[in-house]
């Protein structure tokens, strides 16, 4: 890997995923020349902490990304939309966390356990895109066993985190929980229904179809990372009261046939992935063992005995770390040695 260093800019850095990319930054040990903080004019002064100093938060305007190399955005999907190209105008390259460019068919959707090549496809707009928080846990899972037989069809359900909404969301349930254990009314502000003790059958908006659109972003993005038009795909997303780590049950028809055992051994190969599957001891995925680590952890690896060829399996991941900001610094990771 070459020496060099890179001015780096954080948008929407004082958010729930912000606040996760600089940590990655620091984790990771990412060759940070500079760092910038930036955010919505509200929190302007605001001091976060980098290595040690601490660096103030200046507000994100047309003219922030002057002089630097790489910007992670995760301020919304409006932010991207317009800031994005302003930034790879001045020479930047975006790694964007919002859902504004992932469907774009020039800007790359980018998972660096399956598809790191597409980082390549940057020079196009200057801008690469994150998938889903969803999407990347179930490719990163799914992937080693598309490669090996071929996938039909996948029906997957999940059971999603309320810290994917951000930080109001997490005050929201910790709130609502707290008053129902003391028979206080609750407030309802983040969703349409109280999330304490309850399960919303209902992520991001519904579209046309009577999906949400967190449904079809799980059909259209994952598509596109495997490059494969043809694979059935079909999702109910669900939000619970958690507040960190999203689950999934995910069933899988295969193009040839693979026991539980084979799916087993290929995925304790794979990379990003821990296999965590001895039912016996009660040992499966669970958020609480998934937070605040960056693998996907996959168990009750079983085969669907009402098909020839199927498997199910649960999949956990941190949504903030690899379904967000662990990812989107992997991404500018593979930029960083490999491009520029
Ligand atoms: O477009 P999408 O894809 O649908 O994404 C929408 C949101 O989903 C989250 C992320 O929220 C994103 O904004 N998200 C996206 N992808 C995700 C993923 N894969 C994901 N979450 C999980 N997994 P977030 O809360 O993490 O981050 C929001 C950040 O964006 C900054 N921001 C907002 N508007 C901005 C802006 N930055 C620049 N210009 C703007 N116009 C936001 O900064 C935050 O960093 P902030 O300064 O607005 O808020 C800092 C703190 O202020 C409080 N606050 C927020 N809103 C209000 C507020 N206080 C008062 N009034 C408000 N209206 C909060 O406490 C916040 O932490
Ligand atoms: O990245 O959990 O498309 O409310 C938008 C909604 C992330 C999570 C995205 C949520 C998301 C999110």
């Amino acid at each position: 890997m070459s020496e060099k260093k890179f001015n780096v800019a954080v948008a929407g850095a004082t958010g729930a995923v912000g606040n996760q990319m600089i940590t990655c930054l620091e984790e990771r040990n990412f060759p940070v020349k500079s760092i910038k903080l930036l955010a919505s004019s509200r929190s302007v002064g605001r001091k976060l902490r980098f290595k040690g100093d601490l660096v103030e938060v200046e507000e994100l305007k047309e003219n922030s990304f002057r002089g630097v190399d790489i910007a992670l955005f995760s301020a919304g999907g409006g932010i991207s939309k317009k800031f994005a190209p302003i930034a790879a105008k001045d020479g930047c390259v975006v790694v964007d966390n919002s859902s504004a460019w992932r469907m774009d068919p020039e800007v790359p959707l980018v998972v660096p356990e399956v598809n790191p090549h597409a980082v390549a496809q940057y020079t196009n707009k200057g801008i690469i895109a994150n998938p889903n928080c969803s999407t990347i846990q179930m490719v990163v899972s799914i992937d080693p066993i598309y490669r090996k037989c071929g996938i039909k069809r996948i029906v997957v359900s999940t059971y999603q985190a309320v810290s994917g909404t951000g930080k109001k969301a997490i005050d929201e349930l910790f709130d609502q929980t707290r008053s129902m254990i003391n028979f206080i009314d609750c407030t309802i502000n983040v969703y349409p229904h109280r999330i304490a003790f309850n399960c919303l059958p209902h992520i991001d908006v519904f579209l046309d179809n009577g999906y949400t659109k967190e449904e079809m972003k799980m059909v259209d993005e994952t598509r596109k990372i495997l490059e494969d038009d043809n694979i059935g795909i079909t999702a109910t997303t669900v939000r619970v009261p958690v507040f960190f780590g999203h689950s999934e049950s995910i069933n899988i028809e295969t193009r040839k046939h693979i026991t539980a055992n084979e799916v087993k051994s290929l995925l304790e190969k794979a990379p990003g992935i821990k296999v965590v599957d001895d039912p016996e001891k009660n040992i499966y995925p669970l958020a609480i063992d998934a937070a605040g680590q960056d693998l996907t952890l996959v168990g009750r690896i079983r085969e669907d005995e009402s098909i020839q060829n199927g498997i199910n399996m649960w999949v956990v991941a941190d949504n903030i770390r690899k379904g967000a900001a662990t990812n989107t610094v992997q991404i500018a990771e593979i930029l960083a040695k490999e491009y520029l």
